[in-house]
């Protein structure tokens, strides 16, 4: 009896001073593709009742929950407020992704197409109550409705724990912010020349040796991932709509694997001593049969923690080919006998019984996009990518290219240009990382944000799957350092991926960051302070 008076008296304050917020205090990002804010508010409350349209819904309530039971607390003010609905409906927009979020003054309702839509209804509510205000009366929302649904089907960003170990409760608090911002895929680089972070059952040695960078010395370098661990993150990151895309680097940058598994080496380095992480250029040998066996127990293994469709990134970069199988007396016979001219038809080798191995196990192959020459004037493929594989644009300055050579081959593609989502690259002038930087490019904040509006084509082709920040971890020592190279340019990655160009401005974006910073702040989350953009 007391309840229903509290609200009817709540109500009537809600109406009696009725306000209308403007998008800007909203500051939400990414930015919804449709919002329109009407006069009036909602009491939200921590005992807020949640109304179940579908039994799908279940995990998306429980996240509300938290959400809720994390509300300030309302003092004096009663606890309760307007009812949340969640249900599933078939909105005009067919995306997973889409949503329908409306707040009205007698209640909240979130729609979608599916549990994930509704998620990412929780996630953008979530952000109106960090700009809520707080009354004498409670946390008042602005009414408003919010049509929305992703740009791009793909919004990832790439942690490196294979050049530094990061452990698994540090990728899952990144993931929660990740999820906050909509994101819905963390790439997870597990091997490369500094270490090999996954352990195979049948191949112990592999983390034996190739998880100790340096034997005795800091979490940083030293550690690896058990297919329980794995198996934990990718439902903690299913949770949150995030897809966890495993990468085993090959066959360059294999230095790690190579130390613990000599005989895969080329016959030229069988002979030659080998150190973890310093031994860089090396290459797996693409003629001996131990190679693919070894391949396969390795995606044997990963089939066993990622559920079947999974995307698999197999490397592909940075091989080199000149010093390796080019000299090697075993690979130029396989040319001989593959009637190849040019030693690096080999990679087609190579990743057409790799590729093979990945599908059988259920997974959706990608490779980084090697072209002939690593800047203009390239021209072609390095060599030719199976039929079906998707590519990730990473070099600098070849993104517009390899969108023109995939669109004529018709092999999908990833967006993480190293001009504007490469994350180990410096924000400013003088700024971090203060080691291991090889006089890299800045990357700044604007520069992440724009570089679309300014360099691809204004109609989204159909074959760009989506966008990749990737946070390569040579000078990332731990989870703080990847949190500072992060943000805010994750927060203009994100937008890139899910807001549609006709909606975005830098101007804008840069009004709605300091709300964002201030959330991170509150999170821990010791990101990069922007200051040039505030000048
Ligand atoms: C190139 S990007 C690499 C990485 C390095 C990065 C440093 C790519 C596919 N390969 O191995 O960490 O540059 O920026």
């Amino acid at each position: 009896m007391i309840r229903w008076t509290t609200l009817v008296i709540v109500y009537c304050l809600a109406f009696v001073a009725p306000r209308m917020a403007s998008a800007r205090e909203l500051s939400l990002i990414p930015k919804p593709n449709s919002l329109r804010l009407s006069s009036g508010q909602a009491l939200l409350g921590r005992k807020s009742p949640i109304r179940l349209g579908h039994h799908d819904l279940a995990s998306v309530a429980q996240t509300l929950e938290t959400v809720l039971a994390a509300l300030p607390s309302a003092g004096q003010a009663p606890e309760m407020g307007v009812p949340l609905e969640l249900t599933l409906q078939p909105l005009p927009n067919p995306s997973p992704e889409a949503y329908r979020l409306r707040i009205e003054p007698h209640r909240i309702e979130i729609t979608a197409n599916t549990p994930r839509g509704a998620y990412y209804g929780v996630m953008t509510l979530r952000q109106i109550i960090a700009s809520a205000e707080q009354t004498p009366q409670g946390l008042m929302l602005p009414s408003l409705d919010i049509d929305d649904a992703p740009r791009y089907g793909l919004r990832a960003l790439m942690l490196d724990p294979a050049r530094h170990f990061l452990p698994v409760a540090d990728l899952k608090a990144y993931i929660d912010r990740m999820s906050y911002y909509k994101f819905n895929a963390l790439q997870l680089h597990l091997t490369d020349d500094q270490g090999w972070r996954l352990y195979v059952p049948k191949h112990p040695r592999l983390t034996e040796l190739g998880a100790q960078r340096v034997p005795g010395g800091r979490i940083a370098d030293n550690g690896y991932y058990t297919p329980d661990d794995l198996r934990d993150l990718v439902a903690y990151a299913a949770q949150r709509g995030i897809e966890i895309i495993p990468e085993i680097d090959v066959p360059g940058h294999t230095a790690a694997l190579l130390v613990a598994y000599p005989e895969l080496r080329c016959d030229i380095a069988q002979g030659q001593s080998f150190v973890l992480g310093k031994t860089d250029n090396v290459m797996l040998s693409a003629c001996q049969k131990r190679t693919y066996e070894i391949l396969s127990d390795v995606i044997q293994t990963l089939s066993e923690i990622f559920p079947r469709g999974t995307r698999l990134h197999l490397g592909g970069d940075e091989s080199a080919i000149a010093r390796n199988w080019a000299q090697s007396p075993e690979h130029q016979a396989l040319m001989k006998r593959l009637g190849y001219t040019r030693p690096d038809e080999l990679m087609g080798y190579f990743f057409g019984r790799v590729l093979d191995t990945a599908r059988r196990h259920g997974f959706d192959p990608v490779l980084w996009c090697e072209l002939d020459q690593v800047r203009l004037p390239a021209s072609r493929y390095l060599f030719d990518y199976p039929k079906g594989v998707t590519l990730v644009t990473w070099r600098m300055g070849l993104t517009p290219l390899c969108l023109e050579l995939t669109e004529r081959s018709g092999h999908q593609l990833i967006l993480a240009p190293g001009e504007s989502a490469y994350l180990d690259y410096p924000q400013y002038r003088g700024d971090l990382p203060e080691f291991n930087n090889w006089g890299m490019p800045i990357t700044t904040l604007e520069r992440s944000y724009t570089w679309d509006l300014e360099h691809l084509p204004r109609r989204t082709p159909n074959h760009v799957l989506g966008v990749m920040g990737t946070l390569w971890g040579e000078a990332i020592q731990d989870i703080h350092r990847a949190n500072y190279m992060t943000y805010p340019r994750a927060l203009a990655l994100a937008e890139v991926g899910w807001t549609e160009l006709e909606h975005r401005s830098w101007e804008d974006f840069t009004r709605r960051l300091p709300r964002q910073l201030e959330t991170l702040l509150r999170a821990g989350v010791a990101y990069r302070a922007p200051f040039e953009v505030y000048r």
